[in-house]
């Protein structure tokens, strides 16, 4: 049977607490690639007042039931009630021991959730529902219970025998066999249970917390990957550091594992003390791992190591209180990156992310708050909104209350819910009343869908000398939520002189003025701030370091921008008003190209770009942030209806001319940065490389680009630069990038992760002949349908990053599309409605892309026996 076909809609309304007490679970598995068996012993006890005798109801799914005893007595079909993925034990005494015994398929399961086979090692995915595919068990995360487990297995095979906790115990067994136990002594719920077994390798190193415990770092992999551990483990060992240091928090075991396996669903899994990682966030070496990918490393390992006090010692009521866990540890990670590298650089990089993958979801079928009120299927609600929008909402708590405040707020939070399982409601007291400060308003936060937009007027009155701006915010309505409140916004605002120079504000009504960033909070549905004595007309610098995730309306002049992108002490605005200057030129001339006119360069972006490459001084990584021009899909966003043809030409005209009026700029700067020096790891070596590749590519839209990319990936020692010239060369069509291909693939074939970026490079190709090359290149032996990661890296990026392939106007890349989706339903729902969202943002294209899309979408949506994962997807995108 498939993954959550009951199709049933669950409402957080519903919330019942589960009537037991799971004192303890003893679990025994008797380790097989075909078959394992799993035994479990768990002591159930009614919670008080909840009058005995009373149902124990369990979760189960995909599992072959061989016995079950209550209290010691066999029961048996007459004596329980099997009914979907549920049992239900009838009237059990207020002390029940049951002990069941299941046989389970690893080998047999493509879905990658429950226990399942990764090469030649078997491990577990429990989050959200998985540990139901393991054994019957309350799977839910409010019941909360320690673990024993043992595990038995054939030692040549699996002599690496993992689970949570310290191990208490290992025997020989007879016929070469062995047991490994493990025993947890914190609470935990299910879905934070793992095991691994198999023939992994191992490096180590250890932490030494502040208050002295000596902890164990173990990062297992496959053993030909023992080389590229390191950059891991010291992400690890500076995760430990800056927990203790920025939130005093410290690990509490003697031991932590990671596991890194080849075929993961997602990034990586918090499970106590034994997090398992897609291995794409572990394995770098410099020729194999992009600057990109080392920083993905660290946020990763950082991630989950911070889950061990947001989510595990602390974790969710229900599934709806996913953000609590993950918006606040996607905070902690944000804030853990900016102290390890560029604070502005991270900044601009979340920004990005947020407005590219979070405000389409926002604003599409699927668009939910971040504490959703419905769900079909969890998995689909691990979105960027619980986590990317969840992390900014826990970021404005940290901007209300300051540093310390906040630090107040999770002292307080630690200090009342340490063990328990709780709500969102529960975080928002613990900062209000750590903060005596009230936050019910800013509590719709939870419960509102959409972006707010906020429109900004200003008006200055010379006579005298009074600045007022006004800001209204409305948020469009979404799917299920017709009428919207206004939200509390905390608004960080600079004012400058058309010189650059920082005024200092004085609100009307104040005694003196102060000078720096002003934060200011908007509640109301409109808003009027004025300042005195501004000596003339400024320019608003407005939600600085992006002080609240909503869509900024202000009609700036170029010239404005020009002063903020050249003087602006806040990053992020910089970056911004860069942004918007690009943008407002390219979809100026793909309006132009719409009405058949010939296509013009604007001379004020000419001039900001200049200015941009002729700042010596700043961060180099932040100028290549600036010169990145938004991307096609964003742009797409921008417009009623998205012209993808239009988008692609006008930005592709709009680099290429910049890119000929600043080349001396560009091939000066290439040349500087392309000194020859060896790699470096360092931040700062990372920065000179980002901003050398992104030169690189203005210059590859001119004719001189070529020869210095093939220079460059000759001479390259890393896969950042190797990357960034072969990309270059495939995308402007170079008889070089032929044969960089063919080597590229002689030399990586056997590496799972670099073939990764090979299949990237060519899928995300602009024109409606790369659905060919995608198909064709699922018979590369190096894909497999069955593989997460080589599905994103072919598919997910044709299908996503890929606008004018995907949405060919022939209807060529839907077709294709749709039937990957469903051929994969049938292997891996999770995935399966992933790709299937694809199709999200169907109305927003025109009438013959719309009708084509809608064809597959029903097309998927009649096919036999949907998943009710990607049921859900495509009926709302239907609906
Ligand atoms: N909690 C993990 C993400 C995760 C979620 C679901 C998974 O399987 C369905 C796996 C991992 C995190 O936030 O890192
Ligand atoms: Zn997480």
């Amino acid at each position: 049977m498939k993954e959550g076909i009951a199709g049933k809609t669950i409402y957080r309304k519903d919330y019942l607490a589960y009537p037991w007490d799971v004192n303890h679970l003893d679990l025994h598995f008797d380790i097989g690639i075909e078959t394992t068996i799993v035994r479990a012993e768990m002591a159930f006890e009614l919670k008080d007042g909840a009058g005995a005798p009373q149902d124990i109801v369990l979760n189960g799914s995909d599992l072959q039931l061989v016995s079950i005893r209550l209290n010691d007595r066999i029961l048996t079909t007459d004596d329980y009630v099997l009914e979907g993925e549920t049992l239900t034990i009838p009237g059990a005494p207020q002390n029940s021991i049951l002990k069941t015994e299941v046989r389970i398929h690893p080998a047999s399961n493509s879905a990658l959730e429950g226990l399942y086979l990764s090469g030649k090692f078997l491990l577990t995915q429990c989050e959200a529902q998985g540990f139901r595919k393991i054994t019957w068990f309350p799977d839910r995360p409010d019941v909360m219970t320690t673990y024993r487990v043992t595990l038995e297995a054939d030692k040549s095979n699996f002599p690496v025998l993992l689970s949570n906790g310290n191990k208490t115990e290992t025997a020989e067994l007879p016929s070469g066999r062995h047991r490994v136990c493990w025993q947890d002594p914190f609470p935990k719920p299910s879905y934070l249970f793992a095991l691994v077994a198999g023939d992994l390798s191992l490096v180590e190193d250890h932490f030494i917390t502040r208050s002295g415990r000596d902890v164990s770092l173990r990062i297992y992999v496959e053993k030909e990957n023992l080389d590229r551990c390191d950059h891991a483990m010291e992400s690890l060992v500076n995760s430990m550091r800056w927990d203790e240091d920025r939130f005093d928090l410290e690990y509490d075991l003697d031991i932590y594992h990671i596991v890194a396996t080849n075929d993961f669903n997602m990034g990586a899994m918090e499970n106590k003390s034994l997090n398992i990682f897609n291995s794409k966030y572990v394995l770098a070496r410099p020729d194999t791992a992009t600057d990109a990918d080392y920083q993905g490393i660290e946020g990763v390992i950082g991630h989950e190591y911070f889950h061990n006090w947001t989510g595990n010692r602390v974790t969710c009521q229900d599934w709806f209180q996913l953000t609590l866990k993950e918006g606040l540890t996607v905070f902690r990670d944000e804030e853990f990156s900016a102290d390890m590298q560029s604070r502005a650089v991270k900044r601009i990089r979340v920004v990005r992310d947020l407005r590219s993958r979070q405000f389409p979801e926002d604003d599409g079928p699927m668009a939910h708050p971040i504490r959703p009120d419905h769900y079909a299927e969890i998995n689909n609600f691990y979105t960027a909104t619980v986590y990317q929008k969840g992390a900014t909402i826990i970021r404005m708590y940290h901007t209300l209350l300051g540093e310390s405040g906040f630090q107040k707020g999770m002292k307080l939070y630690f200090e009342r819910h340490d063990g328990q399982a709780v709500t969102c409601d529960d975080f928002l007291s613990a900062m209000a009343d750590a903060n005596d400060v009230n936050l019910d308003r800013f509590g719709r936060w939870y419960s509102q869908s959409g972006t707010p937009q906020v429109f900004v007027s200003d008006h200055y009155d010379a006579s005298t000398k009074r600045y007022t701006l006004t800001l209204k915010q409305i948020t469009p309505a979404t799917p299920g939520q017709q009428d919207k409140l206004p939200l509390v916004l905390p608004f960080a605002l600079g004012l400058l002189t058309s010189q650059g120079e920082e005024l200092a504000l004085q609100l009307e009504g104040e005694t003196e003025a102060v000078s720096g960033t002003r934060l200011l909070i908007m509640e109301e549905a409109q808003q009027a701030f004025s300042f005195i004595n501004i000596p003339q007309a400024p320019v608003p610098s407005l939600f600085r370091d992006y002080s609240a995730p909503v869509k900024i309306f202000f009609d700036y002049l170029p010239e404005q921008l020009a002063t903020l992108i050249a003087y602006d002490s806040d990053a992020y605005v910089r970056w911004d008003a860069a942004q918007r200057m690009a943008q407002n030129a390219i979809l100026e001339q793909c309006r132009q190209r719409a009405k058949g006119n010939e296509m013009v360069l604007d001379t004020s972006l000419v001039r900001a770009f200049r200015g941009i490459m002729s700042d010596n001084q700043a961060d180099p990584a932040l100028l290549a942030e600036a010169l990145q021009l938004p991307d096609e899909d964003y742009l797409a966003e921008q417009m009623e209806v998205a012209d993808v043809e239009g988008i692609h030409e006008a930005r592709k005209f709009i680099k290429k001319g910049l890119a000929i009026e600043l080349e001396a700029l560009f091939s000066g700067r290439y040349a500087t940065l392309n000194d020859g020096s060896p790699y470096q790891k360092t931040a700062i070596a990372m920065a000179r490389r980002s901003l050398k590749n992104i030169c690189l590519s203005y210059l590859l839209e001119t004719g001189t680009g070529e020869s210095l990319a093939g220079a460059q990936l000759a001479s390259s020692d890393n896969m950042t630069d190797t990357l960034a010239a072969m990309q270059g060369l495939v995308l402007m069509d170079s008889p070089l990038a032929k044969t960089a291909l063919l080597e590229f693939e002689t030399k990586w074939q056997a590496d799972a992760l670099v073939m990764d970026k090979w299949f990237i490079m060519q899928a995300i190709k602009p024109g409606s002949n790369t659905v060919t090359t995608v198909r064709a290149l699922m018979d590369h032996p190096a894909f497999s349908i069955q593989n997460p990661n080589k599905v994103r890296a072919l598919i997910g990026v044709f299908a996503m990053l890929n606008p004018t392939g995907f949405h060919a106007a022939d209807g060529s890349g839907y077709a294709f599309h749709a039937d990957r989706v469903i051929e994969l339903d049938a292997l891996n729902p999770q995935i399966a409605a992933r790709m299937a969202s694809a199709f999200n943002r169907w109305k927003r294209y025109d009438e013959g892309r719309k009708a084509l899309m809608k064809t597959e979408l029903e097309r998927i949506a009649s096919a036999g026996g949907l998943s009710g994962d990607v049921s859900e997807i495509v009926s709302n995108a239907l609906r």
